[in-house]
Formats: C-alpha cells, sequence, structure tokens
C-alpha cells in the first residue's frame, strides 16, 4: 500500500452502514471515493450533507467533504482498497439475492490493478466472497486472484463483516473486535492492516467462509433469544402471568438473561441474516427456522391481541404508539410495530391514530386506510384504546394520570407495574 496519507480507498454502496464507514476511513487521512447507484445520495454527500439518521453522522461527513477526504461518484475509479457494503435482501421464499454485491463486482472489475485489496462487508451466505472472486477473475484474466490460503495473487479479497449497531455506528465502527475473513492468509493480513487503520477492537483472523458464517451466527443467536422471550410472552398470557415480571425475576439467576419480547423482530438484519442459515441447510437448521416463525407469527399475534381489546370499546378511537423497528430512530425498516399499526388501520380504518415522534410524514403504507398520523399528546387525549408498540422515552415518560380510564395493550411492558 502507498504512504498512509495516500492510501485512496472505494467504498461501494453509501447506506447505514458504508457512509459511515468511508466517513470514519476518511477521517485516517485516505482519500476516500463512496460510489452508489442513487444520484441524490451522491449529490447529497457531495453538499457535506447526509440522507440517513445516524448519531454525530451529519458532522462527520461535513467534516471530511469539506476537507476533500471523502467525494461521492456514481462510477468507480482505481483506488487501492475497495469496500463493498450493498444491501443482501431475500427474495419471496427467502432465498438470499447477493445481486448487489455482484453488481458492486462488475462495477469494481474494470478498474482493478495489481495490489489492490477487495473487502466485502455485506452480510452475505457462505461462499459468497468465493462467488465474487470468481467474477474477478472471470472479468480479468489478465489477474491473478486466490484460490486457497497459501495462495499469493496479484488482487487480495477478503470478507469482514460489520457489527455496528444502529445509533451507536460511529462509535462501535472503531470500538468492536472484527472477524477478519482472507480467501488467503496474505488476504487477512492486508485485511488487518487495513482495519488497523482505525479499529480499536480486536482484528481476528479467519477464513473467509468462517466470518461470513459467523456474521450470520451472531444474529440468528439474538433472533433465537427475542423469540424465546416472545414465545414466554404468549405462553404466559395463557396463564395469565405478567411476562415482564416473570423474566425480571429469572435474570436474577447468576445464569439467566432472558431478552425482551415485543411485537415481533424488526430492521434489516436480525429479521433477515437467520433466514440466510436456514437456506444452506434447510433440514438441519429447525431451531433458527422456528425462532424466525415464532418473531413473525408476534406480529399477528399482537394484531389480535390489539383487535379485541378495540373490539371490546365499540367506536372508540386507537393510538397506535410507535412505528419504528426499535426505540428512539426513525427506521420503519421491516418493522414489527409499523406491520401491526398497518393491520389496524386496514381493520379499524379512520378509528385508528397513529403517532410517531420520529418521523414528520406518515408512511405510504397507511395511504386510503383512514387512519390519521397525530402528536402523542393529541393522542392520549383523544383516544381509549392505546397500542404501544415501541419504547420510545417520549412514551415512557407517559404518566399513569395519563392513562387512567384507557383500554391498554402494552406490548414492550414499558408500563406494567414494576414489583421485583
Ligand atoms: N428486540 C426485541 N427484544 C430484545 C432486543 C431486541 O424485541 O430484547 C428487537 C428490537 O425491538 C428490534 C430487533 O429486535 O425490532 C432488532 O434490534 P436490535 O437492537 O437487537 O438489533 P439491530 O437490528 O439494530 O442490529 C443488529 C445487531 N446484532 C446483534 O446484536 C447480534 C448489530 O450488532 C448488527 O451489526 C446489526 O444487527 C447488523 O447490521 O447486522
Amino acid at each position: 500500500m502507498p504512504a498512509e496519507t495516500q492510501l485512496r480507498v472505494g467504498v461501494v454502496g453509501l447506506g447505514y452502514i458504508g457512509l459511515p464507514t468511508a466517513a470514519v476511513i476518511a477521517r485516517t487521512g485516505a482519500r476516500v471515493v463512496g460510489i452508489d447507484v442513487n444520484p441524490h445520495v451522491v449529490e447529497t454527500i457531495n453538499r457535506g450533507q447526509i440522507h440517513i439518521e445516524e448519531a454525530n453522522l451529519d458532522a462527520l461527513v461535513h467534516q471530511v467533504v469539506t476537507s476533500g477526504h471523502l467525494a461521492a461518484s456514481l462510477s468507480a475509479e482505481p483506488c487501492d482498497v475497495f469496500v463493498i457494503a450493498v444491501p443482501t435482501p431475500f427474495d419471496d421464499d427467502h432465498r438470499p439475492d447477493i445481486s448487489y454485491v455482484l453488481k458492486a463486482g462488475e462495477t469494481i472489475a474494470p478498474v482493478l490493478k495489481r495490489g489492490d485489496l477487495v473487502i466485502l462487508e455485506s452480510t452475505s451466505p457462505v461462499g459468497t466472497t468465493e462467488q465474487l472472486r470468481d467474477l474477478f477473475a472471470a472479468a480479468r484474466p489478465d489477474l491473478s486472484f486466490p484460490q486457497g490460503w497459501d495462495d499469493s495473487a496479484d488482487v487480495c479479497v477478503a470478507y469482514c463483516p460489520e457489527r455496528v449497531l444502529p445509533g451507536k455506528i460511529l462509535f462501535e465502527l472503531v470500538d468492536n473486535d472484527r472477524s477478519i475473513g482472507g480467501i488467503s492468509a496474505t488476504c487477512a493480513d492486508r485485511a488487518t492492516a487495513f482495519y488497523k487503520r482505525f479499529v480499536e477492537g480486536a482484528c481476528i483472523v479467519t477464513t473467509a467462509r468462517t466470518a461470513e458464517m459467523c456474521k450470520l451466527v451472531e444474529n440468528s443467536f439474538r433472533d433465537v433469544n427475542i423469540a424465546f422471550a416472545n414465545e414466554l410472552s404468549i405462553v404466559c398470557d395463557t396463564l395469565e402471568l405478567d411476562v415482564w415480571e416473570v423474566i425480571r425475576l429469572a435474570n436474577r439467576h447468576p445464569r439467566v438473561n432472558i431478552l425482551q419480547p415485543g411485537p415481533g423482530v424488526g430492521g434489516h438484519c436480525i429479521a433477515v441474516d437467520p433466514w440466510f442459515i436456514v437456506h444452506s441447510d434447510p433440514a438441519n437448521a429447525r431451531l433458527i427456522r422456528t425462532a424466525r416463525e415464532v418473531n413473525d407469527g408476534k406480529i399477528t399475534y399482537s394484531f389480535e391481541r390489539a383487535a379485541a381489546l378495540a373490539d371490546a370499546a365499540p367506536g372508540a378511537k386507537i393510538a397506535c404508539l410507535g412505528l419504528a423497528f426499535k426505540p428512539n430512530i426513525d427506521d420503519l425498516r421491516e418493522s414489527p410495530a409499523l406491520r401491526v399499526a398497518q393491520l389496524l388501520a386496514e381493520r379499524f380504518g379512520d378509528r385508528v391514530q397513529l403517532v410517531e415522534p420520529h418521523i414528520d410524514t406518515l408512511p405510504r403504507a397507511f395511504e386510503g386506510t383512514g387512519a390519521q398520523f397525530t402528536t402523542p399528546d393529541a393522542a392520549l387525549a383523544e383516544c381509549e384504546v392505546l397500542v404501544l408498540l415501541v419504547d420510545h422515552d417520549a412514551f415512557k415518560a407517559v404518566t399513569v394520570e395519563q392513562r387512567a380510564g384507557k383500554l391498554i395493550y402494552d406490548c414492550r411492558g414499558i408500563w406494567t407495574a414494576a414489583r421485583s
């Protein structure tokens, strides 16, 4: 690699992971070009602004764009290191779709040169990094690419997944340990040297395939554990027990740490990644599949519980409190709260009032339902039925007096009296 200040880095995909990563690399003094297919994203970043919500990201992007260390572009240019951070969604049958990764590979293949390092960060099914390597090898027969652990080659290829938590991305990008998966040992060493520019956590070397599986395992672990909590919440309803109290008490055991139930699991990672493992071994990934089904089933269950309450108060207004996929953010992707609210809006129409303090306008999903977007105070004043879907701080601040006399379904347990 050239001298520190001259390192040129191309980051493909300027979304929730790619943009913060590009900005943090630019802060180390590298010259970063962010490559994205969306002209609006490219223009916004080149103005020193951002198109996503993330704590402190606006100031950092403004700083590195103004200093000339970060620029966005619609096309690729020669660099020393490429980082691919594009989405890997699934299709209607939960089959992983790696077409954006392959497209990113096609974008950078023409500008690759001897000595380059390509790092895939997108959550990917096991074997994707090798597929990317094969794509490069087919597109660039003039360059050599590693086939096995002991190989040396013209271009290094590695898989290094991110594991940052939305809302704490800038901190966790630096602080978290990272799995560094090389196709060869040299690829892993090169990638480690690159991440050490900005990562303070440990960089742990492994193969690309192991690192791919590790990422999927981390999010599946969380999904399975949330499914346990969600299943408990339904069993406790049947037994007329307060699940929040049961969990609080059980967690007093020194080796028990049960997560929190909710209306389901949302976001672009935990509700998606376990399917990649299920898809790679459907016969054996039984627990992981069941956890997904339990967590998705909690959406319908929550809707039915809320609907039963609304049916018990004919004509009463129903407040859906929260639409985001988790507390104190504006992100609605794969949000179970949004799905429950949508089902209620379709069933109860203009009886429904929707509250989401972190967004300004109602999402398209509610068009034509008659449901209205309103403020927390107005909803609390007008609605007799309260359906608490997200544990935003704004809702935790609702007083006992404001809730008095209401019919309440609290999916998050924030209004449950603490006895332990
Ligand atoms: N949730 C519960 N109960 C809980 C914890 C979470 O219902 O006790 C729900 C949340 O409400 C939300 C969903 O799970 O709907 C996911 O939220 P989260 O905060 O657990 O995780 P994400 O999706 O924001 O980020 C996850 C993280 N992975 C793990 O914690 C293993 C993050 O570190 C990853 O980088 C990220 O996925 C990713 O990009 O893969």
